[in-house]
């Protein structure tokens, strides 16, 4: 469970994983219109074979209509129109079920604002030849952070650690947005009971992983703070972080309670 290909390799013996297929990195915006040139861009150099999803919220800014000028260019830009803003989670559960109605072997989760960079992606895919689920990983040896203050720092380190602790997860970056899923890992999720939506659907999906026994690995990242643009993180998200980790963390124990007083 860490970054090493070695112990990867060791960990999964006895499982087969199957060819990865084409990737599909799917990028949710809202207000983004100052970084999604780049970042769209960045993408396609760096994994050429790759098709990418733009999930916009109807950005007052235009990013929507940025993005449908980069997909009228590039057959493999796509853009997916939502209504308004209905937060991180529910924009990527329409682009996870835009990609598996259609042929990708791999759904990615970027940021537009190139806090996950483009460019460590292929080390993510190859993690991913012998994974359900590779995390980029800020809290592992070699992951860092760049330009963030203190305090965010130390918000983003304790929301991992309490996630690890009160959900019982061998996992070091629970809340990052930098992953790669192989299509039946997500397919065997339970996608459709999502319901929670920022940090914590990060939280969610890693939870259900692990729950589900799929092989998670973490490979260190390099995480630049975003340059232009506004962080959409507010209070409120902290906070429905919080509770539902909490909740989650509570069920489990009672659950595990109740299954002991049955066998005993
Ligand atoms: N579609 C969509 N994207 C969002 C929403 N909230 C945040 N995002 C995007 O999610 C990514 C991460 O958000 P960001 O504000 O950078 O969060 P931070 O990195 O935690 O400060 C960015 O690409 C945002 O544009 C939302 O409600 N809808
Ligand atoms: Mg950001």
């Amino acid at each position: 469970m860490n970054d090493g290909d070695g112990t990867l390799a060791a960990e999964a013996r006895g499982r087969q994983f199957g060819p990865l297929g084409t990737a599909l990195v799917i990028i949710p915006t809202y207000n983004e219109a100052e970084n999604i040139k780049t970042i769209v861009g960045r993408v396609r150099s760096a994994v050429p074979e790759a098709h990418v999803l733009v999930a916009d919220d109807n950005s007052p800014d235009g990013t929507g209509k940025l993005a449908d000028e980069l997909a009228a260019e590039d057959d493999q830009v796509h853009v997916l129109h939502r209504k308004g803003k209905e937060g991180l989670g529910a924009a990527y559960l329409a682009g996870f079920r835009w990609g598996l109605e259609r042929d990708f072997g791999v759904l990615v989760e970027m940021d537009a604002d190139g806090s996950h960079q483009p460019e460590e992606l292929p080390r993510l895919l190859t993690a991913l030849k012998g994974a359900d689920l590779v995390l980029g990983s800020r809290w592992v040896p070699g992951g860092r952070v760049v330009n963030w203050p203190k305090s965010r720092e130390f918000i983003s380190r304790g929301g991992s650690l309490y996630s690890r602790l009160a959900l019982d997860l061998p996992l070091r970056d629970i809340t990052g947005g930098y992953r790669a899923f192989r299509r039946e890992t997500l397919q065997g999720l339970g996608l459709d009971e999502v319901a929670s939506q920022g940090y914590c659907f990060q939280v969610d999906l890693a939870r259900r992983a692990v729950k589900a026994g799929y092989h998670v690995v973490e490979v260190p990242i390099t995480f630049v703070e975003r340059e232009l643009g506004d962080s959409k993180m507010s209070r409120d998200i902290l906070i429905e972080a919080l509770w539902r980790v909490t909740a989650w963390g509570v069920g489990d124990r009672m659950a595990k309670v109740k299954g002991r007083g049955k066998t005993s």
